[in-house]
């Protein structure tokens, strides 16, 4: 495995090939058997472009030699920043195939996390897409190759503009050593419980056993369409069953730009989507556009809602409004899925997460001091298992905290098991805010915010809303005269941080509650800030 991987240990991944979750075949060899399999099939569908899978297959083919010649090899690093498009998917695959490793980047990063990506990863490539939703990607890949020397290649989906096209590299294939499976095929991006998003190395077999199993969960064959909503670097789309899932099984992923009810129902129409993957914020604007949107969405046959807290009421108004199934979704980048099923009874899809998608999962609650609670308390949720990893990359002194001596990943999120053994989220230990879905590290804002000459400390809380479920909420102690939230907003826009983690609200205190061992006491204050609006 990759230097700076952890690997699970030998005995544990004999288990997993021989009871047939682990495969041994690398993703870009699966694109190939897919491809000979449903030649002829629509593969992806994006605005007026349609692919089947004999020219995604193809396509791939014609990237990964592109980028060989242009001197990227087996376990070169690029990051990858695009928006939901045939060509992430194309490109995704050719550096299956060639062995390098996407690094997944959020459309709505800018400089700074850009930056800190190509860093921690040791990028020497980065991926963008000539402008998307009126911002310009080439400006920021300028600025960013000023800074980060190691950064030798840029490539661009559209007009290159100084840059190479992606169009422009490619070539005709060439024959390349295939990578072991077994070995990093692609990084995600951790849910920010440190400063700094860690990078989650997914392997090969492990990632195609996931989205193998949700697809099987999720009843998808051919004649399934998935509508691509929500960033496909995320997860959840790509690879629960998503983009991924509905290629194992010769269906067609639809590639939608926003979640914009308007762009979106167009496509279920259109396309006669049959499954799509949202945040309870994108369903809450569903729901209320139902009221005026007059699309027909009858091909629904299930909406998978989760990334945050569903309300109840929202859960109940999807069955009925879209006259299809509910899913939810509990889910994390670094491994563990789980999922009501479509058998659960009515109570259960609207009031549980549901539970892990494979057998070979382990669920641990645990108390404080790491023993585990009494049935049906809640507690921290750790686990392991054929998909969830055992280290974060290049990351040992995190690692020795984030992970049990035994390998289980200590999620930070708090849970209980029902009677009848359900997982049912109760919130978190965590330091984050979940807005709508987008997860936001409190300490990495609290320490732009103190950069703020006036500001002497900073604590983020979340405050709940009742749209994006939780929005983050700045407290600050000022020496003279303390910003407001226009100043504190743009000083954090100027220091290159994506729109989504800048406050929503700032007040100003005299000091904070302290806990016992005199550490800003964040429960306490959020107890207030939610009471103070
Ligand atoms: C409450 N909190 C939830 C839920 C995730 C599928 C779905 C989601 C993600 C994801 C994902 C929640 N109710 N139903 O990767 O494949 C919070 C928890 C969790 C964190 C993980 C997928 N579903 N959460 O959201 O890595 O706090 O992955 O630990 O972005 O989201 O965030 P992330």
């Amino acid at each position: 495995m990759l230097d700076g991987c952890v690997p699970y240990p030998p005995e544990v991944a004999d288990r997993y090939t021989e009871a047939g979750y682990w495969r041994g075949e690398p993703l870009g060899r699966l694109l190939r058997q897919w491809a000979a399999a449903h030649a002829d099939r629509t593969a992806l569908v994006d605005g007026d472009r349609r692919f089947t899978y004999a020219e995604l297959d193809a396509w791939a083919d014609r990237l990964a030699a592109g980028l060989h010649a242009q001197g990227i090899r087996s376990r070169d690093r690029i990051v990858v920043q695009l928006p939901n498009s045939a060509e992430f998917v194309a490109l995704c695959f050719a550096m299956f195939r060639l062995g390098a490793l996407p690094v997944f980047a959020l459309p709505a990063f800018r400089s700074l996390e850009i930056r800190h990506l190509c860093e921690l990863s040791g990028a020497i490539g980065y991926v963008v897409p000539d402008e998307h939703l009126d911002f310009d990607y080439r400006g920021l890949a300028r600025q960013v190759v000023e800074e980060i020397p190691a950064l030798k290649h840029v490539f661009v989906a559209g007009e290159g503009d100084g840059f190479l096209g992606l169009a422009e590299i490619e070539a005709e294939p060439v024959e390349l050593a295939e990578p072991d499976a077994h070995d990093v095929a692609f990084f995600l991006l951790s849910g920010g419980t440190t400063a700094l998003p860690k990078l989650i190395p997914r392997t090969h077999v492990d990632y195609e056993y996931m989205t193998r199993i949700t697809a099987d969960i999720c009843e998808l064959g051919p004649d399934s369409v998935y509508l691509t909503v929500l960033p496909i670097e995320f997860n959840f789309p790509w690879g629960c069953p998503g983009v991924i899932g509905i290629l194992g099984v010769g269906g067609t992923a639809v590639m939608a730009r926003t979640p914009n009810p308007v762009e979106c129902f167009r496509l279920i129409e259109e396309e006669g989507v049959t499954i799509t993957s949202i945040v309870p914020t994108i369903a809450h604007m569903w729901l209320e556009a139902t009221e005026w949107n007059e699309r027909d969405l009858s091909s629904l046959e299930v909406i998978q809602i989760g990334s945050a807290k569903l309300h109840r009421l929202v859960a109940e108004r999807i069955e009925p409004t879209f006259d299809c199934r509910l899913q939810q979704v509990f889910g994390m980048a670094e491994g563990l899925l789980c999922f009501t099923r479509y058998d659960d009874d009515n109570e259960t899809i609207v009031s549980t997460q549901g539970t892990a998608v494979s057998p070979a999962d382990e669920i641990l609650v645990v108390d404080e001091a790491g023993n585990p609670v009494a049935e049906g308390e809640a507690g921290e949720l750790l686990t392991r298992g054929p998909y969830t990893l055992r280290g974060y990359y290049n990351a040992p002194e995190h690692n020795a905290k984030a992970f049990t001596a035994d390998g289980f990943y200590r999620s930070g999120d708090l849970v209980r098991i029902t009677a009848s053994g359900k997982l049912v989220v109760e919130g978190r230990v965590k330091d984050v805010i979940n807005r709508g879905g987008d997860k936001i590290s409190a300490t990495e804002i609290e320490g732009h915010i103190t950069a703020h000459p006036n500001v002497v400390q900073a604590a983020v809380v979340p405050v709940p809303d009742l749209v994006l479920g939780e929005k983050t909420c700045a407290v600050i102690i000022a020496e003279g005269v303390a910003p407001k939230l226009p100043q504190l907003r743009k000083l954090l826009r100027e220091r290159g941080l994506a729109d989504y983690k800048l406050p929503d609200r700032v007040v100003v205190v005299e000091k904070f509650p302290l806990t016992g061992l005199g550490k800003v006491d964040k429960k306490t204050l959020a107890a207030r800030m939610a009471g103070a609006s």
